[in-house]
């Protein structure tokens, strides 16, 4: 068995164990109690599932395996020191729990590399599309028709027992992640560079090879989507992504369906399109005051506008956060660093100061604060990747990285099908009116 998968199992096998025996010994164990309100609104705060990849704190953020993301920037092993982090680097830490050496980092960067093969009926897919399709939509097929690969439905079908499961999934779950870098970039070059395709170069680390096939090979893009790569990767289980991988892989349907399927709850505008919409919303802002320097008080009348209209400010607000996202901070401090002067990015700091108070003033909104999307557009946009409706694959490479490892912890730990219960409206209503009420629903 080849050293990380061996490192992995050693490792999660033990914890396999302590997730049985909590099973078998505490299952009546009453550990919460659930709000109708709760219910109503999204399951907020309810305590349903078991992530060890990343734990999020409302106040503050996110931690992969107890390191926060200045932490993670800081300690995980750098191709140069003044870089960032690789994010092959937070894949292992998430996989196996601890910070790797600089060399467990290479030796899984050129695992990723010698897997990096797509097959051509993945690319005759994506070639079928119009040209029109999203590239969101054209990312989702293109992974659903890559399932033809799947190891794990092989092994499923040739009867493999349920206690090796995690091993077939293992090796999907690294052959998908060391792909899709060439397929997100390969529906880059087909959409916005004349269908001029670059093929991989095997030297390059994941997160600067796929900088390299979209047409970008400055050292400044290659550190920008290392630490992209690095920050967008997990937030803890119940995202809708996350969560979405997670249930369909409940189904034991294989990790090509279970990524896809993550994919397509990450193109929703209340999840992972909304780095598109940030940039568009800007854009159209400019347009709307003819300034590409509005004043504060031309900002807060456009964020009213948009308010009144009835649409959400693309970039603000979490559903579990409650201050600004130290992935926003993260990137702030990277612009601070490495750009001077940019008017997105300018315009990105000032609404970061006009946005909050307004949001707060309505009242309802619990956080009106920031989160990895009201920056991340800026960065890209900085450095040349100018196509906007592309931004969501990006974010959708990087959420590999957590979802994945993830499902091969639902196998090893033997997690059972997924099967919450739901009730009629009326059955809510009883509970709190009593079965007086007569209006049926
Ligand atoms: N602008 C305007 N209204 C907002 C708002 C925003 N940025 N954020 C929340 N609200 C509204 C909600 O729509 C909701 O309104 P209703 O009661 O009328 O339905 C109310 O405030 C309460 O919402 P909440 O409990 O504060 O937030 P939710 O958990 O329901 O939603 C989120 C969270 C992210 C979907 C929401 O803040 C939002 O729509 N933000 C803008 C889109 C966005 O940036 N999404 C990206 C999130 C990060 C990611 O996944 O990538």
């Amino acid at each position: 068995m080849e050293y990380i998968k061996y490192r992995f199992f050693q490792k999660a096998s033990k914890c396999s164990k302590e997730f049985q025996r909590i099973k078998n010994e505490h299952s009546d164990k009453v550990i919460a109690e659930i709000k109708l309100g709760q219910i109503l609104t999204g399951m907020k705060g309810i305590p349903l599932l078991v992530t060890d990849t990343s734990k999020l704190d409302p106040n503050e953020g996110i931690r992969f395996k107890g390191y926060s993301i200045p932490e993670l920037r800081e300690k995980l092993p750098k191709i140069s020191e003044s870089g960032e982090p690789l994010p092959e680097g937070l894949f292992y830490l998430m996989l196996i729990g601890e910070i790797p050496s600089h060399e467990d980092v290479m030796n899984l960067s050129k695992d990723f590399a010698t897997r990096a093969h797509v097959p051509q009926h993945v690319f005759d897919v994506i070639d079928a599309m119009p040209m029109t399709s999203r590239p969101m939509t054209q990312f989702s097929a293109a992974i659903m028709a890559m399932a033809t690969e799947s190891i794990f439905q092989k092994a499923y079908r040739a009867g493999v027992s349920k206690k090796f499961y995690w091993d077939s999934t293992y090796d999907d779950v690294m052959n998908l992640i060391a792909r899709l870098p060439r397929i997100a970039a390969y529906i880059y070059r087909r959409n916005f560079h004349n269908e001029e395709h670059i093929e991989p170069n095997p030297r390059l680390d994941w997160a600067g090879n796929l900088a390299h096939m979209m047409g970008f090979d400055s050292e400044d893009i290659r550190r920008l989507f290392r630490l992209y790569m690095v920050i967008h990767a997990d937030h803890e289980g119940g995202n809708v992504s996350a969560h979405a991988a997670h249930l369909v892989g409940s189904a034991l349907s294989n990790p090509y369906y279970s990524y896809a399927a993550a994919m397509t709850g990450l193109a929703g505008p209340l999840h992972g399109f909304a780095n598109q919409d940030v940039i568009h919303w800007i854009f159209q802002m400019i347009e709307d005051l003819d300034t590409e320097t509005p004043s504060d008080e031309q900002m807060a009348s456009y964020i009213k506008k948009t308010l009144e209209e009835g649409h959400v400010i693309p970039g603000y607000g979490h559903a579990v956060l409650r201050k600004t996202d130290p992935r926003f901070t993260a990137q702030q401090d990277f612009a601070d660093k490495y750009i001077k002067d940019d008017k997105l990015v300018n315009i990105v700091n000032q609404l970061y100061k006009v946005v909050p108070p307004i949001l707060s003033n309505i009242g309802k909104i619990k956080n009106p604060w920031p989160n990895v999307d009201a920056f991340s557009g800026s960065l890209l946009y900085h450095y040349g990747i100018e196509e906007y409706t592309f931004y969501t694959v990006l974010f959708g490479v990087s959420r590999s990285l957590g979802v994945l490892a993830s499902l091969i912890n639902d196998r090893v730990y033997g997690m059972p099908i997924e099967r919450p219960t739901s009730h009629p409206l009326q059955w809510y209503r009883d509970q709190v009116d009593g079965k007086e009420s007569s209006h049926k629903c």
